[in-house]
């Protein structure tokens, strides 16, 4: 039995695709564009199975909308500067470049080979020049509006790695790639300002109903907004105050101590002199080796020491010893908490444990808590008490009275924190791009004039894991001139988190070659926002928060029109095999390269779109590719067997015998099924499953309708339609048949199909024929068949034909789906 040669067909059209500039696209006006968008990969070395999952669903969007008659941008490129290429530095003595570049020839070369419809035109790298030059410029730009800054800050610090780590990097106290546990360091680090878009980037998910709930949601927790009050505490016998951030000030009146973190900066002078003071100051120490979420982890034990010092509590002036402990955090609020045992539950796990009193505030209703015997703290709302002039007070109305109160005497004031901190983004690594700023003995800080962009990564560096960065040891790149004063000063040596190199590639993409900009306004113009973007939801929060809050912050500076860079989001499961992730260390991994090389990408794409909704997790299966194989084979014969013949065939598809009637209405029910269920819903399996159901039609019109009876006209018209709609899912076969049918264009240049929907119409109704008023026939026609279609239908019909033989036919009269009289006289 014949099969098809993919081997040949693939790679010839491939080319010709290719050589035909066929995916090419400009700014044309006259068409709607379509930005669509996977998340380009990071140049491993390899495509995996979730790589080829990822852009098989973006190519079948992509072409779709192209089908459609949009203007298709859809484009790829390499998120190529990271970790992974400077410890092929470090283990393998290759120079990271060199790693890079070999890796992203090897995969462009295997994307090609899946035959994605990419403008190849606009490919980018972040390692290159021409685009971290702009993701310098782009820096330039934060820093200038105040959006970059630099400060010392406490930060992750992975000893093995010796690199500072982002909190997400930092999985159970553990670097998240080496597993080493994390410890806090202090160094100067550079930030960006991404808290002043707090609010922005929360409520602006409201604009984006084409986001998966669960992705906002996610998104939402990472900002984490709180409303409360701070309050300031006064220290007793000194004029400090220390205030604290508090969602509950209707439980002021319940705090018995106070919690400041250790790293808090009034810790030592509140334990000087005191007899706590050299515990406090072990205990300081202590803390730095554990990381925030080990600290705050809700089964962690909660430890602290008493710092010899007492705050007041400005509304009954009442005397709480300041202690401090692991489980308050610098970074949050003010990094001070005030300890109501009562109403919160680790202050209460605190306060048994170190005999801290308990004082019920808020007491529910029809029940009497005390707090020598309680056993937990309570957190549901009841009635205030003990709380002087609040008494009887719902305790949340007690929230707002209660501020407002503090508010009158200077004591403290309505607040709204933010759990999202800014985003540090410099590494003390060598393989990014280097933050472009100068320092000066003279002139202290100078940011790179942008005239002078890129500041180029020198080559031939020394890699040696000590923890700074390794264009230290590099005189050549440190060394340089003031660009102010013209004096010896040093280059910043510290290189960028590669979140930020990503976090505008989408707007590169829409002018690549730019020599003078980042970016082209009126192209950006023309293609943002992007229409679909598609990619894993491990970056719901990172990746997608920074992207989303360059946009904003280039919107604020007048770059950019749009303030959302990402209209709708489709996030893609994962794929399994054997029931888990497919992993080099499970040793379950299944080459994408060698399925293509066995069954071609057309079949490694259909199935891959066909075993699961994009959404869902994929469970691999031999057999499903098989299956997948075994279908494009009988498309394959299908077409070809017919392909002769019905180019010969021409004509429009005429018909009244039920089976042509029957595969016309499955080719439309087809159309419109696969249409809705790509556009409405991207269930690509339910749409392949639709279209295998009309090859299984043809098949059966085949083997029901005798050869000489087959309505040549009406198969080439549902095989064309056929190939049409098989082509998004797979183009090269779809191509080859395309043109075997007399295709003389691409079938990727096609119109998408439409459905009449009055081919749809299955059910069939007797006609009652009469002539002249007298009952002379019945017939089975489609139901809802038009008046004209009826006349003509019923006039041929032999033994009407026969019945009205020299009589001439005056009238006919159709009553729809029930009767047709024809009036005829001699
Ligand atoms: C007193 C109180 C009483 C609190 C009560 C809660 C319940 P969210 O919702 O996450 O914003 N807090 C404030 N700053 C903190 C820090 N730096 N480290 C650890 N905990 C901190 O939580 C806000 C609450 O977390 C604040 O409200 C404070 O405890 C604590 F019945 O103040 B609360
Ligand atoms: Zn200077």
């Amino acid at each position: 039995e014949a099969r098809y040669n993919f081997k040949e067909i693939e790679p010839k059209w491939q080319r010709r695709w290719e050589a035909s500039d066929l995916y090419r696209v400009t700014e044309d006006s006259d068409k709607p564009k379509f930005y669509c968008l996977e998340m380009f990969p990071y140049p491993s070395g390899n495509l995996h199975m979730g790589h080829v999952r990822n852009y098989s669903i973006g190519d079948v969007v992509a072409r779709f909308k192209r089908m459609q008659g949009y203007n298709v941008l859809h484009p790829m490129g390499w998120d190529a500067f990271g970790l992974p290429a400077e410890n092929a530095a470090i283990h393998r003595g290759i120079p990271p470049a060199e790693w890079t570049w070999s890796n992203i020839a090897n995969m462009r070369r295997q994307l090609h080979a899946m035959g994605i419809s990419y403008d190849w035109d606009r490919e980018v790298a972040t390692c290159h020049p021409n685009y971290y030059r702009w993701t310098q410029w782009l820096f330039l730009q934060m820093y200038k509006h105040g959006l970059a800054y630099r400060k010392k800050a406490a930060v992750n610090w992975c000893p093995s790695c010796a690199t500072v780590l982002a909190n997400e990097q930092v999985v159970d106290g553990a670097c998240e790639r080496c597993h080493t546990p994390v410890m806090r360091k202090d160094l100067e680090q550079w930030f960006f300002r991404i808290t002043d878009y707090a609010e922005r980037l929360l409520s602006d998910l409201q604009k984006l109903p084409g986001w998966p709930e669960k992705v906002k949601i996610m998104q939402e927790n990472w900002i984490g907004k709180s409303t409360g009050a701070e309050v300031i505490f006064r220290v007793e016998g000194s004029d400090e105050e220390i205030p604290v951030f508090t969602t509950r000030p209707d439980t002021l009146y319940g705090v018995t101590y106070m919690v400041l973190a250790p790293e808090h900066p009034l810790v030592m002078k509140l334990a000087a002199g005191k007899p706590q003071e050299k515990e406090v100051a072990q205990f300081v120490q202590a803390a730095r080796y554990l990381s925030d979420l080990d600290r705050t982890a809700t089964e962690k034990e909660k430890e602290g020491v008493f710092t010899g010092a007492y705050a007041i509590n400005p509304v009954n002036d009442e005397r709480v010893p300041i202690w401090i402990a692991n489980y308050v955090l610098m970074e949050y609020g003010t990094g001070a908490v005030m300890g109501v045992p009562a109403h919160d539950q680790r202050d209460f796990e605190f306060a048994r444990k170190y005999n801290l009193p308990v004082k019920v505030v808020i007491q529910p209703q029809g029940q009497e808590l005390d707090g020598a015997t309680m056993t937990a703290a309570y957190v549901e709302d009841g009635i205030m008490v003990n709380s002087g002039p609040f008494n009887g007070l719902p305790n949340r109305e007690g929230i707002g009275k209660v501020t407002a109160y503090l508010e009158s005497i200077g004591k403290g004031k309505a607040r709204v924190n933010y759990r999202l901190r800014d985003w540090l983004i410099s590494r003390q690594r060598y393989w990014g791009a280097p933050i472009p700023m100068i320092y000066c003995n003279h002139c202290g800080l100078v940011p790179v004039p942008e005239e002078d962009l890129p500041v180029i990564l020198p080559e031939g560096v020394e890699f040696k894991p000590t923890g700074e960065s390794p264009l230290k040891n590099c005189p050549e790149f440190v060394n340089t001139t003031c660009p102010q004063c013209g004096g010896p000063a040093q280059r910043e040596t510290d290189t960028m988190d590669t979140f930020v190199c990503s976090s505008w590639y989408f707007l590169r993409y829409t002018s690549p070659h730019s020599q003078e900009r980042a970016f082209e306004r009126d192209k950006v113009d023309y293609w943002m926002n992007v229409d679909q973007y598609i990619g894993g939801v491990e970056h719901a929060i990172l990746h997608l928060m920074y992207a989303r809050f360059f946009t904003k912050a280039l919107y604020d500076f007048g770059l950019v029109g749009v303030e959302e860079p990402f209209q709708n989001l489709l996030t893609q499961g994962m794929v399994l095999k054997d029931g888990s992730k497919m992993s080099k260390s499970k040793g379950n991994i299944v080459s994408p390269e060698e399925i293509i090389d066995r069954y071609g990408a057309d079949t490694a794409r259909l199935f891959i779109l066909f075993a699961a909704p994009p959404e869902r997790d994929l469970e691999w299966s031999d057999q499903g590719v098989e299956g997948c194989y075994r279908f494009l084979n009988r498309v394959w014969r299908l077409v070809v067997a017919y392909a002769g013949a019905v180019r010969q065939a021409g004509g429009s598809p005429a018909f009244e015998k039920p089976a042509d009637r029957e595969l016309w209405r499955l080719l439309h029910a087809t159309i419109k099924k696969v249409t809705e269920d790509i556009e409405q819903r991207f269930n690509f399996n339910t749409a392949i499953s639709a279209i295998m159901e009309l090859v299984n039609g043809c098949y059966r019109y085949q083997d029901a309708v005798p050869a000489n009876e087959q309505n040549l006209p009406l198969m080439g018209e549902v095989l064309r339609k056929l190939v049409t709609l098989l082509a998004p899912f797979a183009p090269h076969i779809a191509e080859e048949l395309w043109q075997g049918l007399g295709g003389r264009e691409s079938v990727h240049l096609e119109p998408w199909p439409a459905y009449d929907p009055e081919a749809l119409v299955e059910q069939e109704v007797t006609l009652v024929v009469q002539i002249n008023g007298k009952v002379r026939d019945r017939v089975q026609v489609p139901a809802g068949l038009p008046e004209e279609e009826v006349e003509k239908l019923i006039l041929k019909r032999e033994k009407v034909a026969s019945l009205l033989a020299g009589q001439q036919v005056v009238k006919v009269i159709v009553v729809p789906d029930k009767l047709v009289n024809v009036v005829a006289r001699r």
